[in-house]
């Protein structure tokens, strides 16, 4: 579980021009303001202020870049999404994240994969629907029901099981994985690194057979 650990930030992205034009596979991490992304990110990275640096001013409500992967020869790109539903943000904000994430996940030829923070408590809000929408069927969807040690263990059996037939119900013609998750109590960190270091893997096994590494995770 060691890929995610070399993230760096790299660029901040505002308008769709600005994204980088390399290629290399993308993965967007996305979630409900207050689903636990920048804690998510922070623990999955092993750093603790990772996700701080989408919070300076002007990056907040833009596309975050951080290189995954060797330093002269990156994997591919974490891509921090802005957090949506945040209750009091003004119309302009909500526009703007409409505007960027949505062209951003519609369009984007280099994302591999989309990874879906979910309060395990509040489940799959209909904002979280409507990213899912937007995402390509062809764009693998993991979802971390975070803040898992809020519930015990049946409880997180059975908001699982809700969850999972939710999706089924509302996105039928595409496949998720979901893996309950919990930064402060450390539950489910290595199965989220492993899948997510596949995704990059994945992408580069299918277009280059020639540069197979063994040292991607
Ligand atoms: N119990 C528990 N609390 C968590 C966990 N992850 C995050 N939190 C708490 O949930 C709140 C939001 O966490 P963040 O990681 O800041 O969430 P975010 O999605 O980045 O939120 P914004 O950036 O503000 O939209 C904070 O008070 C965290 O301490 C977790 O695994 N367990
Ligand atoms: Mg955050």
């Amino acid at each position: 579980m060691t890929l995610l650990v070399s993230a760096r930030f790299t660029t901040t992205v505002a308008q769709m021009h600005q994204l980088p034009v390399d290629g290399l596979p993308e993965v967007a991490f996305a979630g409900r303001s207050n689903a636990g992304k920048s804690s998510a990110l922070n623990v999955l990275c092993n750093r603790r202020r990772l996700a701080f640096a989408s919070r300076m001013p002007g990056r907040t409500q833009a596309l975050n870049f951080f290189a995954i992967g060797p330093q002269d020869q990156p994997n591919g790109f974490l891509v921090d999404m802005p957090g949506y539903g945040y209750a009091t943000a003004p119309g302009a904000v909500r526009e703007s994240w409409i505007g960027l994430a949505g062209d951003y996940l519609r369009t984007r030829q280099p994302l591999v994969a989309v990874v879906l923070m979910l309060d395990i408590r509040r489940g799959v809000t209909a904002l979280d629907h409507g990213l899912l929408d937007w995402t390509p069927v062809t764009v693998p969807v993991l979802g971390l029901l975070t803040k898992a040690d809020k519930l015990s263990r049946n409880q997180q059996q059975a908001a699982l099981r809700t969850v999972r037939a939710e999706l089924a119900l509302r996105h039928p013609s595409r496949h998720f994985d979901l893996v309950l998750f919990s930064s402060t109590h450390r539950i489910g960190i290595e199965e989220a690194s492993d899948r997510i270091a596949a995704f990059y893997r994945l992408t580069q096994d299918s277009d280059h057979p020639e540069t197979q590494s063994n040292d991607a995770v």
